[in-house]
Formats: structure tokens, C-alpha cells, sequence
């Protein structure tokens, strides 16, 4: 049973995305360095300029740094901050997709090829039309159609498109109590491109009422994640400033999606960030912590632990700390 030890400790990853591609596992984390920027609750300090992918045969197995894979110096609309990124694989095409800030500061979402899943991907010239906020996560569902689940509070901006448009004098943490949903979009057969307006998901209590943003041990915060066990699509993301890994589950991959519980309690670190994959007959949980650096919030260390279903599909809750 691996421990949960960092899975490379040359350099700083965090918000690990893991696929299985060409039978190998690949994750697509954050690499987390001090670029000596003040932290603060814009999230500043985790000012991130380039992509390490990393990958293993197996879970326990040695991990191999593929080297930089994307840069934020080669990507033509580049402001600032490499955030979570996350790749899809299509019709022999690799693609990355990854949150940076323009040059207006605003949050958008670019997409990168390659005919490797190591990379190193050439970026689009322009992010994705239409495209906005922080922390892309895209799901092949069974039918070969590919979504985009995205979204962000506060440094990531989310809240600020609450009405349909950026408003950048929205507070950074909203006080009123009404759902602000992560996003969902399906994804163009080019991959490249959103096929419909982006819808923005309900995630709803035990009553079947949607889960307000006051309620902050529940709320989407960010980190968003899909993947479908058994026939049920379960989204899985953080709640931010109460540091858990929540998941609701539904029938369709535009949700709604209903609270079932916490995967995981709070890290050593602010953030908390994760996917989920099955390989060889077992899931896992890939993760970070700031156990390595001691807690700097900024630089984080990606770890896996073993993610195990009850019966009733419910999953087995995870303690952050252990
Ligand atoms: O790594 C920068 C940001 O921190 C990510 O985009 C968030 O999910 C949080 O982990």
C-alpha cells in the first residue's frame, strides 16, 4: 500500500489531474514554485509560469518527470499564473487545458496540443472563446463526448460572472447566501472550442434545495472534478475557506448534482485539490499537501491514496492529515 509520501520531491506540484493514456498513468499538476510574490486571499502568491507532467506505470511505481511541457513564456495571450490544468486525449491528440490570467488580469482558459502526453504542447493563440475562471477539468463520458467542468471563487474569479459578464468590482467573497455553481460546458469536436453556451450547475442539499454560499462546509469553491462510477456521474470538488473534498452525484453529466458527503478533511496547507482514476481494478486519489515546505500555503507536494466505495456507491471519507 503506498504511503501518502509526495510522488516527487525535486520540485513543488500541486492540483494533480491524472489520466491513464497509453496504459501508463500520467498526472498534469501545478508546479508550485516562490516567485516571492505577498500571499494574499487574490491567491497572488501562487504565481506559477510553467507544466511539469509527471508520470508511472503504476500507483507505487517510479515516477518520471517529463520536464516542462507547457511554459507561460510561449503562450502568446500570457499575463500571469498558470493555475490547475487538465488534458484530454482525442483521435491521436493530447490536449492540455489550463487557466492563466490575460492581460487585463482577468481569468481565462487556453487549450495546448501535442502528440505526446508528456508534452511539450503548442498553445492556441487565443484562450477559448467564451471561456472564463480557473480550474478546467475535462471528462470523457462513455458516448466519446468530451465536458468541461471549471470554476473558481475568489482568486478565481467565479463571482464576478455571476450576472453573465465580468464585473470586477464584485466583492471577493459574496455575502449574500444565493448558489453560485460551478460551470459546464460540452466541448467541440475540435476540442478547441465550446459547443453550447456554458451552463451552470445546481448542486443541491439532501431537501433537493440548491446549496447556498453561506453554507461553506458544502458550497463549490473549486477544483472541480468528474468521474463516473457505475453508471452515476460523481462531481467532486473543494469548499475552499472550510478546506474540504466534497462530491454530489447525479444521472447526467450536467447534474443537478446531489451533496453526499466529504472525501476528504483538511490538508496542511489552505488549498485542497484532487482527482480520482481508476487503474488496474482499484481507485485512487491523487492530492497535494504543504506537509513537505512545512505549511507554505504556496508550495504544495502531490500525493495518492487508495479511494474505496461502500456499497451503497457512497465513498469511504479520508483523513487529511494521516
Ligand atoms: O494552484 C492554484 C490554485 O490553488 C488552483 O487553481 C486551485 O484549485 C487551488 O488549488
Amino acid at each position: 500500500m503506498p504511503s501518502s509520501k509526495p510522488l516527487v520531491t525535486h520540485m513543488f506540484t500541486a492540483d494533480p489531474r491524472a489520466h491513464v493514456f497509453e496504459g501508463r498513468i500520467y498526472v498534469y499538476p501545478s508546479h508550485d514554485i516562490d516567485a516571492g510574490v505577498p500571499e494574499n486571499d487574490e491567491g497572488d502568491h501562487f504565481d506559477m509560469r510553467d507544466y511539469h507532467v509527471i508520470s508511472m506505470d503504476e500507483v507505487g511505481g517510479d515516477v518520471v518527470d517529463h520536464g516542462v511541457a507547457l511554459s507561460v513564456e510561449d503562450i502568446p495571450w500570457a499575463g500571469r499564473q498558470l493555475w490547475s490544468n487538465d488534458a484530454a486525449y482525442k483521435d491521436g491528440t493530447y490536449y492540455l487545458y489550463f487557466p492563466l490570467k490575460d492581460r487585463n488580469d482577468v481569468f481565462r482558459i487556453g487549450v495546448a496540443t501535442s502528440k505526446s502526453p508528456a508534452g511539450p504542447f503548442k498553445p492556441e493563440p487565443e484562450p477559448i472563446p467564451g471561456s472564463f475562471s480557473i480550474d478546467p477539468c475535462v471528462f470523457r463520458d462513455d458516448d466519446g463526448a468530451h465536458y468541461m467542468y471549471f470554476g473558481g471563487l475568489w482568486g478565481g474569479q467565479l463571482q464576478r460572472w455571476r450576472s453573465g459578464s465580468y464585473e470586477a468590482s464584485v466583492p471577493r467573497d459574496p455575502m449574500d447566501d444565493g448558489p453560485i455553481g460551478p460551470r459546464v460546458v460540452r466541448l467541440s469536436d475540435d476540442m478547441k472550442h465550446f459547443a453550447e453556451p456554458v451552463r451552470e450547475i445546481r448542486l443541491l442539499d439532501e431537501h433537493g434545495e440548491p446549496i447556498g454560499l453561506q453554507d461553506r462546509d458544502r458550497r463549490f469553491f473549486e477544483a472541480s472534478w468528474m468521474h463516473k462510477y457505475r453508471g452515476t456521474y460523481y462531481f467532486s470538488y473543494s469548499t475552499g475557506d472550510t478546506h474540504l473534498l466534497a462530491y454530489a452525484t447525479g444521472d447526467n453529466p450536467y447534474g443537478p448534482f446531489t451533496y453526499r458527503g466529504v472525501i476528504l478533511t483538511p490538508v496542511v496547507g489552505w488549498t485542497t485539490h484532487h482527482s480520482i482514476l481508476e487503474h488496474k481494478g482499484k481507485w485512487w486519489m491523487f492530492y497535494h499537501d504543504s506537509t513537505l515546505s512545512e505549511g507554505k500555503t504556496h508550495l504544495r507536494s502531490v500525493k495518492v491514496r487508495e479511494l474505496r466505495y461502500r456499497p451503497d456507491g457512497s465513498i469511504e471519507p479520508m483523513e487529511g492529515m494521516d
